[in-house]
């Protein structure tokens, strides 16, 4: 069994459309805590970060870039202290959280003489820098800023970056032109609907996770809201239709949990504004059970939401 740390990082700035800051409390309400700790597992709500305070002049282009930054700081920190003592589980929060998330626990990882990997669970590949991106939104860049690019001004130097060869990203679909090029040009692993389609997802994460095993490497998992179909996890921005199943989103997670190798995971993208009923929030913290363990034959019979 694992102490796992829940760390809320409300981050709403790394896009226009605002509501994800809602994000911990939804997790909260739909009894992610106790859904672990049933599981066994030995469980502290740390409650929510707040960002560092930033002096930063308003940037021409990249929205909220003084916050974002904020954010990256004091979510390296919190990242980087709690991996070295169990299971982070960030609760977003938009993916602009994971410029920090991913930047602590490779700090981490480096300073235990561990290899970081990363899973990037997501339709979109997030991958831009400061400069390729189109919209200014920062929660579009994580994977270029944490696998060492340039064209992040203000944010912390990136001392560890994550080798190309150890991230892999699954469920994309919206990929923007420069990014493709970028990704194209790398050694990062990427595998679009049409391979999970084509092959079956099993195939595609099982050959990732047995190269993470045989470095002795350590997996942080970042899950994007909008990785899963819209038609069951609408809680969400960016709609992009075509997207995972329930069943291989839970394929993905017990494949995790029987791996033991994850060491931190972000929850991210979840907009409880646009949700139903909480089915996202709900299905989400169905999946970080997953993915910590759960089985099907322990699943509740009754729903609390
Ligand atoms: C687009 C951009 C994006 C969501 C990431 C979309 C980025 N590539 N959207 N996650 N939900 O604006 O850079
Ligand atoms: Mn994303
Ligand atoms: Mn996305
Ligand atoms: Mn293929």
């Amino acid at each position: 069994m694992s102490t796992i740390h829940l760390i809320g990082a409300p981050v709403d700035s790394g896009k226009r459309r605002v509501g994800c800051l809602m994000g911990p409390d939804a997790y909260r309400s739909a009894r992610l805590h106790g859904v672990l700790e049933e599981l066994g597992h030995h469980v502290i709500d740390h409650g929510n970060l707040v960002p560092d305070a930033v002096d930063l002049p308003e940037h021409p282009h990249l929205y909220q870039l003084a916050r974002t930054v904020g954010w990256t700081q004091a979510l390296s920190r919190a990242a980087a202290s709690a991996a070295g003592s169990g299971v982070p589980i960030f609760l977003g929060g938009d993916h602009a959280l994971s410029l920090g998330t991913v930047h602590g626990v490779a700090a981490q990882a480096a300073e235990a003489g561990v290899p970081q990997f990363v899973l990037w669970l997501d339709a979109h590949s997030d991958f831009h820098t400061g400069e390729t991106t189109e919209s200014g939104n920062l929660h579009g860049t994580p994977l270029a800023y944490v696998t060492g690019r340039s064209g992040f001004p203000g944010f912390p130097e990136v001392a560890n970056p994550v080798p190309e060869t150890q991230v892999c990203i699954i469920g994309l679909r919206s990929v923007d032109g420069p990014e493709r090029e970028m990704i194209e040009a790398s050694e990062v692993r990427r595998h679009d609907m049409r391979d999970i389609d084509e092959h079956g997802i099993a195939k595609l994460l099982g050959p990732f996770l047995d190269t993470v095993a045989e470095a002795g490497g350590r997996l942080h998992v970042s899950l994007d809201v909008d990785f899963l179909d819209p038609a069951v996890a609408p809680a969400v921005g960016t709609t992009v239709p075509g997207g995972a199943t329930v069943r291989e989103a839970h394929l993905v997670m017990e494949m995790l949990h029987d791996s033991g190798l994850v060491g931190s995971m972000d929850l991210v993208e979840l907009n409880p504004m646009l949700d139903e009923r909480g089915r996202t929030a709900q299905l989400m913290v169905d999946l970080a059970a997953s993915a910590m363990g759960r089985k099907v034959f322990d699943r509740p019979t009754q729903r609390l939401l």
